[in-house]
């Protein structure tokens, strides 16, 4: 578990007077989530350590290409014990606060780089996936979609290998549909993601510790441009000496206490 630094009580944060007026006039809000926005729905985020048969490698070593064509089931294996943790998991504050934002301010683009569907589950469209979706998997050789048997198969408990199935079409492996380290972002998600971060008013870093490139820089070229940075994170980030307001808390409690102190957001 991701050391908790001392997360503030929302009661004792306060919003600066000149950031309400700014979240009130805002009329491009991008929402930025990682890992740690799943988490309070109990999905271990990246940093948590591994258990069961992975617990001796790190989510790096994991989600590669190499690692799968050394041992495909192994990574299968991982990727579908992830998998069910998602289908068990319900959304949460979090992902409920941020779907409630698009009716709230005159534009929202909400990115993300978590592989799971809580945020649409929560009511959310149009999400720009950058690091993929766990459940879109594809063909290792012929990329060719697969699709899952409807149903939540039985958990395969933490540290199964399990074999990855076989493509109808070429009888290749089946991949899981996200992005590996190594591999390239997708381009229509990431030039949307840039021209977003480029343009906004206002940019939230939810839940990330900011680590992930090029996905990380997202929130370096907003404050650039002009942007309010927001980072809510129970843990300080790189992105503390930058981001216009830090709020050190779990995103389930701070984001709708920050939505509820925002009277009338994008009028002004
Ligand atoms: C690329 C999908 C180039 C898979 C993921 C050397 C060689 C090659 C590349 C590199 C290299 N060195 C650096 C790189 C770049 C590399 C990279 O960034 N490496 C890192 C380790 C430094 N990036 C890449 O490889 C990218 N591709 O560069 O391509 C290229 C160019 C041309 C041609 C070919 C290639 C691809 C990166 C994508 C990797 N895939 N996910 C999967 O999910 O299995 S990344 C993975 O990390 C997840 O998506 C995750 O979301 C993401 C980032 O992590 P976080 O979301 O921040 O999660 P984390 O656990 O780190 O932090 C959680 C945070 O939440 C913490 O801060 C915690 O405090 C906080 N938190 C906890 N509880 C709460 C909370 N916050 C709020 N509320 C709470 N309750
Ligand atoms: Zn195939």
């Amino acid at each position: 578990m991701s050391r908790l630094y001392l997360a503030e009580k929302v009661t004792e944060m306060h919003i600066p007077e000149e950031i309400i007026m700014k979240l009130q006039a805002a009329q491009h809000v991008v929402v930025f989530t990682g890992a740690g926005v799943s988490a309070e729905s109990g999905i271990p985020t990246f940093r948590d350590d591994l258990t069961g048969l992975w617990e001796n490698f790190s989510a790096e070593d994991l989600a590669t290409p190499r690692a799968f064509k050394q041992d495909p089931a192994l990574v299968w294996g991982w990727y579908e014990w992830r998998r069910m943790k998602i289908l068990q998991a319900q959304p949460n504050l979090a992902h409920l606060a941020i779907a409630s934002l698009a009716n709230l301010v005159p534009k929202l683009t909400l990115i993300t780089q978590n592989v799971d569907d809580l945020h649409e589950r929560a009511g959310s469209r149009d999400v720009l996936h950058l690091h993929g979706r766990i459940n879109k998997p594809f063909c290792f050789t012929c990329r060719r979609p697969h699709e899952y048997p409807l149903g939540i198969p039985d958990e395969p408990e933490s540290g199964r290998r399990l074999d990855p199935p076989r493509c109808k079409r070429c009888g290749g492996k089946i991949r899981p549909g996200v992005v590996w380290f190594g591999e390239s972002l997708p381009d229509t998600e990431w030039d949307t993601a840039n021209d977003a971060a480029f343009r906004c008013d206002v940019f939230f870093c939810i839940g990330t510790s900011s680590i992930v490139q090029p996905a990380a820089r997202l929130a370096y070229l907003a404050f650039q441009r002009g942007a309010i940075v927001i980072q809510i994170n129970p843990n300080p980030t790189s992105l503390d000496n930058r981001a216009s307001l830090n709020l050190h808390g779990p995103a389930g409690e701070v984001l709708p206490w920050l939505i509820s102190k925002i009277p009338a957001w994008g009028e002004s």
